[in-house]
């Protein structure tokens, strides 16, 4: 959520919203003058009533695009229904490798050389959603999962707030049929090889 302010996107933060009451983006939304709001998941007797509170928050501000970052309530469908092609979220894993928790014990468990994150846009079954963009990042045999942890933090910071500055420009959507659309994307991106190959000539 920092970084996304930091970005300097070019929108309107409308308001920014936990489950927890000290969740820590709440008060540097508080510093930056955002408004803020706190749906406690505990207060609520069911999932479903949670989910019709937060989005009656959420509805309160009208916003374009929802953004989840760091948020750990798996939403329920009609939750997700209701803002289709407008709910995004960052998981860390290179998905469809990794959905759930646990993303960087279970990379370096499986012993994979190459590991990232993944921004999608959310559907109703759990970390399942069209894939707006992905950064890889080398596994080093002596990783720890916090070091790992943070190699990926470090893109993510890159990658999410570009996701949502392609959505604000109007340049991402979500297609009826569920595919990504990116107007105007990029193609000069070469390969990430884990570990490099021996720089001799063949
Ligand atoms: N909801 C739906 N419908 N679909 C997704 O893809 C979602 C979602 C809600 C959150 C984020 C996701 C992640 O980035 C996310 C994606 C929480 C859990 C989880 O098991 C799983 C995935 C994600 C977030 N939550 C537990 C639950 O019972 C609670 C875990 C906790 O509180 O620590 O809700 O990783």
């Amino acid at each position: 959520m920092e970084a996304m302010l930091a970005a300097d996107l070019p929108c309107r933060i409308a308001a920014v919203i936990s489950n927890k009451a000290d969740a820590r983006g709440l008060e540097t939304a508080r510093a930056h003058g955002i408004p803020t709001a706190v749906v406690a998941h505990a207060a609520h007797a069911s999932r479903e009533l949670f989910d019709a509170a937060l989005a009656a928050e959420i509805d309160r501000h009208q916003p374009d695009l929802i953004v989840l970052a760091g948020f750990m309530r798996i939403l329920g469908e009609d939750f997700v229904r209701r803002y289709q092609g407008r709910l995004m979220n960052i998981h860390p894993s290179l998905l469809p490798a990794f959905p759930g928790l646990h993303t960087h014990r279970r990379a370096l468990e499986a012993g994979c050389r190459i590991h990232g994150c993944t921004v999608h846009f959310v559907t109703p079954a759990l970390d399942n959603g069209p894939v707006v963009i992905q950064a890889a990042v080398p596994v080093y045999a002596d990783d720890s999962e916090d070091m790992l942890a943070a190699r990926v933090l470090t893109q993510e910071h890159i990658a999410y707030p570009q996701a949502v500055r392609w959505f604000v420009e109007g340049r991402l959507t979500l297609a009826a049929d569920g595919r990504v659309h990116l107007e105007g994307e990029a193609r000069g991106a070469s390969a990430l090889l884990s570990p490099p190959p021996d720089l001799v000539r063949q």
